[in-house]
């Protein structure tokens, strides 16, 4: 049996989720509510020191990284295949795999910007700060600590955007070969970026890749399309936390698309 850790909207357990939905995986869904601080919770943090989801229990075996997780779950359910057949094509995939995790890194960065500080700033200082100070990794209570404090002018934000230029070019490049990263077939290196997408999507903020990099743009359009993207991100994040997200990010859309715009002059 499969049981999943994850929370509605959390990008990386999304990642696991699409997995699953493509494989058509049943498995026991455990949600975490992260602005409560479930995950900090010292029955979960036995399952997962890092305290984040997802965490994968495979009959009684945890398994914790969404990007190990989604692997090891097409090498133990390997139809339909996710990944390429041969070891060159798995090397291939693996590039963009690797650098989920950086790219989770500039999500989280404009989330926190955009979002979570907005909700941040309503709630009493020894409140904030409780949100990030049991974060065991310091350098990212760190990074929290200054996004809260300094919101898009924070230095993360103009690394974070420079992240995400690169994704796009490379992205780019790879897709004027077929209509997924690797070609013909969909595959983990789509799977690990989509939730990163809708979450830029759902935070306004799509035009730093419409704008500029139209292959890009009709991949996310044909992810979106497929079943999967309903089942496991779509259905998963409530209609007013929509609305919410939508209402605290379109004020800051310009200035987020400005400095996009000088991340890509200087690149
Ligand atoms: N590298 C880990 C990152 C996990 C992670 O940071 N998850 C986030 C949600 S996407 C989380 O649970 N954050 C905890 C928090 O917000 O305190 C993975 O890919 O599983």
């Amino acid at each position: 049996m499969l049981a999943l850790y994850h929370a509605d909207t959390a990008v990386c357990a999304a990642k696991v989720r699409v997995t699953l939905a493509e494989k058509a995986l049943p498995f026991e869904g455990k949600l975490l509510d992260l602005g409560r601080g479930d995950q900090f919770a010292p029955d979960y943090r036995k399952l997962n020191p890092n305290a984040a989801v997802p965490t994968l229990v495979h009959d009684g075996w945890v398994l914790t990284e969404s990007t190990v997780i989604n692997e090891y779950l097409d090498e133990a359910f390997p139809a339909p295949a996710l990944r390429p057949a041969d070891a060159k094509g798995r090397a291939r995939m693996r590039l963009w795999t690797k650098r989920e995790d950086q790219i989770h890194d500039a999500i989280n960065t404009m989330t926190v910007a955009i979002v979570f500080r907005a909700d941040l700033l309503e709630k009493p200082p020894e409140e904030r700060r409780k949100r990030y100070e049991n974060i065991p990794d310091p350098a990212k209570r760190e990074k929290w600590r200054q996004l809260l404090e300094q919101g898009l002018d924070a230095g993360y934000v103009a690394d974070a955007l420079g992240r995400f230029n690169k994704l796009f070019r490379d992205m780019d490049t790879a897709l004027a070969e077929g209509p997924w990263l690797l070609g013909d077939a969909f595959s983990l290196a789509d799977i690990g970026l989509i939730s990163f997408f809708s979450r830029m999507e759902a935070m306004e903020s799509a035009g730093i890749w419409r704008d500029h990099y139209p292959r890009v743009a009709d991949w996310f359009e044909r992810c979106k399309a497929r079943p999967s993207y309903k089942t496991a991100i779509a259905d998963y994040i409530p209609a007013a936390r929509a609305a919410h997200f939508t209402r605290v990010s379109t004020p800051l859309r310009g200035k987020v698309e400005q400095a996009f715009a000088r991340v890509m002059a200087t690149a």
